[in-house]
């Protein structure tokens, strides 16, 4: 019977690590705590969790003016297409892992770079002060 137990719960610490797409809206998974107070918006049961579902229905984004200094947790939204992070602190960016999207405005930042090598989607990014040399089309200010 212990046997049992004991395989039982094998099974379910496998199976809870397999729903790795469940992201708790945690210090861990948002460090930063505006954005974190942020992203309970798409959390639309209200279980402090966001869920594939919730996840994936977040396409366009805009936490402009949140006095927002990391957006750590953001590469959890990886059907973004549109992404607003304007006038806040940010000192770095990475989206590598948002790769759907075609929108990027991220200037009044504090930013020195930003690589979108891996969003191939790209059409158009508002940065300042930075330029990525894989698309000079980009719009800089
Ligand atoms: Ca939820």
């Amino acid at each position: 019977m212990l046997a049992l137990v004991m395989l039982f719960g094998l099974v379910s610490a496998l199976g809870g690590s397999a729903m790795a797409a469940d992201v708790t809206i945690d210090s861990t998974n948002f460090p930063d705590a505006n954005f974190r107070e942020f992203v309970k918006q798409y959390d639309t049961n209200n279980n402090g969790v966001l869920n594939t579902e919730e996840l994936a229905a977040v396409t366009t984004m805009d936490c402009g003016y949140y006095n927002i200094a990391s957006l750590k947790g953001v590469e959890h939204f990886t059907a973004l297409k549109t992404f607003y992070c304007y006038n806040n602190q940010l000192t770095s960016l990475d989206l590598s892992s948002n790769t759907a999207l075609m929108h990027i405005s991220c200037y009044n930042n504090q930013l020195t770079s930003l690589d979108v090598s891996a969003v191939p989607a790209i059409r158009d990014a508002v940065v300042n002060g930075t330029k990525d040399s894989s698309n000079p089309a980009y719009d800089f200010y």
